[in-house]
């Protein structure tokens, strides 16, 4: 299978393609010829010539990369190809299985009005406002008329919020209208918007669902993904804090609803607006998996990208409605390498010092190693940190506990602003954070809570550090003090030589004893002087919890003990000389 995507997302499903025993081909553009990914799948395939930002949209090249690779069935991930209806159609033309869902369900989700026309027509409640495009001012000003301002204004080929215009009252109808218009026309080339009602203050509440090509088709709970910048998801959790059982069935058969009369297969999202009375709304629906799958993945113990696979191989579905446990609580915090007090600006460059966290309930979805560059070509995301908890304040605690864990060195992240934005009483309270995101509060809390991460070689050579003696003043007052440096990469080379020079090998006869692991001296049990035999023990060595005897490998005299009781030694390391009795 090839996989027509790149960093974390690309790694994530080659994880799957593995478990199942599925071949795995990359493809990788010049710009990410030193990426992650590509080293891994089982093959990859550089797909050039041409500008990097443009390698992973052009079809073409992604289906010549597969037929090259003879793959037989195509994963585009998230973002580039993953909506686009007519790649989707050429693989399936190409005789290559897609894993996603008919063309023609990307199609009509991709275009917001005919989405809207065949919700209704299916019984799944949409925002009010118009199911065709809007052509003249007076279309929006007359809907104004009818369900009321104020209103929004969105572009047709829309979607995640580029080319929505606010209308507060009719005065400002034309100025959004003509605005949206340009926007769509920029952003999708096509100029058309329709208008809906503006819901105050609602969240934004995803319900994830699967459907197999027999007819099944399941939800998994929702994703409350409110807090956002910019139509920027910035963190995801799920179970949503306004959303209980009850209300979960409810949106959850919305959902299933909605991807039935979309003649849907594979793993989708139905996004929608939840308003503080409980009514939920359609918004649109995400044909593809998610960047925050993660967290339905992590309380429902389901791999969704394992269920799209094996979906698009004709099989039912692992498990019914029923058979859908929800356990715990799960968020997922972005990641990017954005400056906060630059205003989220995204900030490209080489990542100096990496330390992803672990322990209970962590995971970590990345692409990134110590020395990778985050190119600015595409998105600035550097990894996903998703945890799970037994409930939303365990997972919250834990998260900060993760966050504090993660060492990112080089460039600024999103680190500090997640620590201050999971540490602030909104987000504890579960609001929807209205305003919250930009806040200038936020931002110094942020800024208070970012850690510089020295470009050390501690992260990007071998972790030894060595010390050294200095006097530093505090206060005016003098201490004396012994600073931990990290150790220069020459210094092991130099030791390594000298180990090898002093243990001989290479030259005969040698007279040294040296350790054959690192630990620690707990005896020894010769002086200098003593006569030995091969065999004598010399000292006790500990590692591991292990005692280890070592012994003399000949007979002689003793020389030049080196180490003594408490003494740290490594593998190699000279602990004394067997000097040969002449004879
Ligand atoms: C809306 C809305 C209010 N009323 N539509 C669409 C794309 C998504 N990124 C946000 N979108 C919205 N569409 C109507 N009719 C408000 C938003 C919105 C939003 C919704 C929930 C949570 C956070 C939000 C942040 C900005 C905009």
């Amino acid at each position: 299978m090839l996989v027509a995507n790149r960093g974390e997302i690309a790694i994530r499903i080659f994880r799957t393609l593995r478990e199942l025993g599925i071949g795995s081909v990359a493809v990788y553009s010049e710009a990410d010829r030193d990426a992650v990914h590509p080293r891994a799948a089982d093959e990859a395939h550089l797909i050039g010539p041409g500008p990097a930002a443009e390698s992973y949209l052009v079809g073409e090249k992604i289906l010549a990369a597969a037929r090259q690779a003879g793959a037989e069935a195509i994963h585009p991930g998230y973002g580039f190809l993953a909506e686009n209806a007519a790649f989707a159609r050429a693989v399936e033309d190409a005789g290559i299985t897609w894993i996603g869902p008919p063309s023609s369900a990307i199609e009509l989700m991709g275009s917001k009005t005919e989405a809207r026309t065949a919700m209704q027509a299916a019984g799944v409640p949409i925002i009010p406002g118009a199911t065709e495009p809007v052509e003249t001012v007076a279309e929006v000003l007359r809907l104004g008329a009818e369900v009321g301002y104020p209103l929004i204004v969105k572009a047709a080929a829309g979607g995640g919020g580029k080319g929505m215009k606010l209308v507060a009252s009719p005065d400002e109808a034309e100025r959004a209208f003509e605005s949206a218009q340009r926007e769509g026309e920029k952003y999708f080339a096509d100029g058309r918007v329709y208008v809906e009602r503006y819901l105050e203050d609602p969240r934004h509440v995803e319900v994830q669902v699967l459907a197999d090509s027999h007819g099944n088709v399941i939800h998994l709970g929702e994703r409350d993904c409110t807090i956002q910048r910019r139509h920027q998801k910035l963190i995801e959790e799920t179970p949503s804090p306004a959303v209980d059982a009850e209300l979960r069935a409810r949106i959850g058969q919305i959902a299933v609803d909605a991807a039935r009369a979309a003649g849907y297969r594979s793993a989708g999202t139905i996004e929608g607006l939840l308003t503080a009375d409980g009514a939920y709304y359609f918004m649109e629906m995400n044909t593809r998996i998610q960047v925050e799958h993660t967290v339905t993945e992590e309380v429902t113990g389901i791999d969704l990208v394992r269920e799209q696979v094996l979906i698009a191989a004709g099989e039912p579905l692992s498990l019914r409605q029923e058979d859908v446990v929800l356990r715990g609580h799960a968020i997922e915090c972005r990641i990017n390498a954005e400056d906060v007090s630059s205003g989220f600006l995204p900030a490209p460059g080489r990542i100096t010092a990496y330390r992803e966290p672990s322990g209970p309930g962590v995971r970590v979805d990345s692409g990134v190693v110590a020395g990778s560059e985050i190119s600015g070509l595409y998105d600035p995301m550097v990894a996903k940190l998703i945890v799970r908890g037994v409930d939303r304040e365990h997972a919250r605690m834990r998260m900060l506990r993760a966050l504090d864990e993660f060492q990112i060195g080089g460039l600024p992240t999103l680190l500090g602003f997640h620590r201050a934005l999971l540490s602030h009483p909104e987000f504890v309270a579960g609001g929807t954070g209205h305003g919250l995101v930009e806040s200038e509060e936020l931002a110094a809390q942020a800024a208070a809570l970012t850690k510089e991460i020295v470009a050390d070689s501690n992260y990007l050579s071998n972790g030894r550090v060595r010390p050294r003696a200095t006097a530093v003043e505090v206060g005016g007052r003098r201490y004396e003090v012994t600073v931990l440096e990290p150790e220069p990469p020459w210094v092991e080379l130099a030791r390594r030589r000298r180990e090898r020079e002093a243990s001989g090998r290479g030259g005969a006869g040698s007279d040294s004893v040296v350790s054959p692991m690192q630990g620690t001296v707990l005896k020894v049990d010769v002086a200098e002087g003593d006569e030995v035999e091969a065999g004598t023990v010399i000292c006790v060595v500990e590692a591991m919890k292990m005692e280890n005897e070592i012994a003399a490998h000949r007979g002689g005299t003793v020389a030049d003990v080196s180490v003594g009781p408490g003494d740290a030694v490594s593998s190699g390391q000279v602990i004394c000389r067997v000097v040969a009795v002449k004879a």
